[in-house]
């Protein structure tokens, strides 16, 4: 058995020099360039940031440490945790190991539930997550080792042991703002010897007979987990990270941009499209009249919720793995079967949509297919968890892995602060016609 902390600290010193040597040998080459409209356009396709955890291929999509999604769909969230921060497969009794940190850690200290409560009874969620992720904070084990004078070699060790604790309490504390917020009752103790995902699972207090709603669970976390280093939350989570603000800063900065409509919160975005287009045809919409209603949303200036990607120019393998659960699972199901007539019908309309943007001397929609967003509702909804506005709180769960990872790896290689240069349009205005 290979612990999470042993397992690092014999793979950092590595890496550590692997970085250095292609900084000696490659430090001047250049790896790219910026254009006006990339200064101007979200710095989309800049290489300018290494996140070794995951990476995104236009045509593939996510790969976790060399593997391809798909082909690592079965691994438990806890895996993927292990695989994220040291590129290698845990076996069972890593995965375990795992567990019991977990179950260690896993109490969530009465002040959070203090804060929670008193904040406005209509709060979002995930303002309520982020909340109790900062509140926390005064029992960072980085600060505290920082403030001891900690070497910087170590830094990764506290970071490690705040993600460890970060993510052993955020199913209980995910759970308890679902239970809180929506008036289901008490809340539900984790149960320790269970899994992270099944743990979820049960403390939300959904009815499960059949097991399938916490499969789905391990699925979702599983999914969600991480997707390279540019993404809104990553790269925020990364930026405050790199001024060395704990762990505890860093992830409930990062899930602040995952709860932006453009990112996380375009799940909850996506099944209130397909529940209402369902309410306007009264059930499973023929196909002409998805188009029709695909289109009225786009001449309403509106996006198509869960379409497109910044990244992604094919079909999402995390939507294609979802899919596929549905299929299996709950075939019958007409929300189900609505996502799955969308998706015969609105990549065509996009791709109309685009034609038409592109004559009107618009940018064209770089990617018709489905993202993430566009059918993981729907399975949620199906197992009578029905809160959109809670959807959100579930990606973040499973998010906080990536940046942990993410955060933990970088505090490993001494990652420097994050401090790109800006320039004015007046620099624009003067620069750019010599360039
Ligand atoms: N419907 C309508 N228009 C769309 C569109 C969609 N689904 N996707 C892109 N476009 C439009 C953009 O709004 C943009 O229009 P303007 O130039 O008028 O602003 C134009 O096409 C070009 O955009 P792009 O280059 O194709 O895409 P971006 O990289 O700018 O944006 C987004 C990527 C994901 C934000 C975008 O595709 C979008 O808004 N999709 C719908 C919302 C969504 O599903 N978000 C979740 C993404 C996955 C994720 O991060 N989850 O967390």
């Amino acid at each position: 058995m290979a612990t999470i902390q042993d397992t690092l600290a014999q793979r950092i010193p590595v890496w550590r020099e692997e970085i250095a040597s292609i900084r000696k040998g490659f430090g001047e080459k250049v790896i790219s360039q910026v254009t006006v409209d990339q200064a101007y356009g979200g710095m989309r396709g800049v290489k300018g940031l290494v996140c070794d955890t995951s990476v995104v291929e236009p045509d593939k999509g996510l790969i976790i440490r060399g593997n391809p999604l798909l082909e690592i769909k079965d691994l438990w969230p806890e895996d993927i945790f292990f695989l994220l921060l040291t590129g290698e497969r845990p076996d069972t009794q890593t995965r375990e190991s795992i567990q019991r940190e977990y179950d260690k850690r896993a109490d969530v200290p009465d002040y959070v539930w203090d804060v929670l409560r008193a904040m406005p009874s209509d709060s979002h969620p995930m303002c309520m997550l982020s909340t109790a992720i900062l509140c926390m904070e005064r029992e960072s084990r980085f600060r505290a080792s920082y403030d001891e004078g900690m070497p910087k070699g170590d830094y990764w060790m506290p970071t490690l042991e705040d993600s460890l604790t970060l993510l052993a309490r955020l199913p209980g504390i995910a759970a308890g703002i679902y239970r809180m917020r929506y008036k289901k009752g008490d809340r539900i103790a984790w149960t320790k010897g269970l899994d992270w995902g099944a743990n979820y699972a049960k403390m939300l207090g959904i009815p499960d007979p059949q097991g399938g709603f916490a499969q789905l669970m391990r699925l979702y976390l599983n999914f969600h987990s991480d997707h390279e280093g540019g993404n809104v939350s990553a790269f925020s989570c990364h930026t405050i990270g790199s001024a060395l603000s704990d762990a505890y800063y860093a992830v409930s900065g990062g899930l602040n941009g995952l709860a932006g409509p453009l990112h996380g919160l375009a799940n909850q975005e996506c099944l209130n499209w397909i529940l209402e287009v369902m309410k306007k045809f009264e059930g499973v919409p023929s196909e002409k009249a998805l188009r029709d209603f695909a289109f009225e949303t786009l001449r309403q200036g509106k996006v198509v919720p869960g379409y497109g990607h910044a990244v992604l120019r094919v079909v999402d393998p995390r939507y294609t793995g979802f899919l596929e659960f549905g299929q299996k699972h709950m075939a019958d199901d007409p929300v189900f079967q609505t996502v799955e007539r969308v998706f015969n019908v609105v990549p065509k309309v996009l791709q109309e949509y685009s034609e038409e943007r592109v004559k009107a001397g618009k940018a064209p929609i770089a990617n018709c297919w489905p993202n993430v967003d566009a059918g993981s509702g729907a399975l949620l909804y199906h197992y009578g968890l029905k809160e959109f506005p809670y959807y959100t709180v579930l990606f973040a769960v499973s998010r906080a892995m990536g940046m942990l990872a993410q955060l933990t790896l970088n505090r490993a290689m001494g990652t420097a602060i994050t401090r790109p240069k800006s320039v004015s349009t007046q620099w624009m205005k003067a620069n750019a016609p010599k360039a």
